[in-house]
C-alpha cells in the first residue's frame, strides 16, 4: 500500500474530492497553507493499494489539470502555482480500530 499525500489548489480540491469519492478511493482532506506563498490549498492523504495506485494518480491529473501557470491564475509576482504537488510514501500497515 501506499499514502499519496497531494497538495493540491483550492480550486481543484472540490473536483478531486467528488472523483475519489465516485471511484471509490479513501481520502482524508487538510486545510494547509503554502510555506512561500502563505496562501491557502488543501492537502490529501489518499491510501491506495499498490494495485490502484495508476488509477489514484490518473484520478489527480485529470481534476488537477494543466502545467504550472495554466489554467489558473498568478498566486503572486512571478510565481506559477502547480496545480497539485505530489509525494508517494510507503505504508508498512493500515489499520482501523
Ligand atoms: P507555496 O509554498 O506557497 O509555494 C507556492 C509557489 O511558490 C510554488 O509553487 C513555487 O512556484 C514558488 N515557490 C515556493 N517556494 C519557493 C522559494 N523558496 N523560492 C521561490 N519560489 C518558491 P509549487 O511548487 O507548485 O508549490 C505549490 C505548493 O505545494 C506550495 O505552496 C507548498 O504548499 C507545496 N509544496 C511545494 N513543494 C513542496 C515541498 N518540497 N514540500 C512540501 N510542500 C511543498
Amino acid at each position: 500500500m501506499k499514502m499519496i499525500v497531494a497538495i493540491v489548489r483550492d480550486e481543484f480540491a472540490a473536483p478531486l474530492t467528488e472523483t475519489l469519492s465516485r471511484k471509490g478511493f479513501g481520502a482524508t482532506k487538510l486545510a494547509s497553507t503554502g510555506g512561500f506563498l502563505k496562501a491557502g490549498n488543501t492537502t490529501f492523504l489518499i491510501g491506495v493499494p499498490q494495485t490502484q495506485m495508476d488509477e489514484a494518480m490518473a484520478v489527480i491529473r485529470e481534476a488537477c489539470p494543466g502545467l504550472p501557470g495554466t489554467p489558473g491564475k498568478p498566486q503572486g509576482p512571478g510565481v506559477q502555482v502547480g496545480s497539485a504537488t505530489i509525494f508517494v510514501l510507503g505504508v508498512d500497515k493500515m489499520i482501523k480500530v
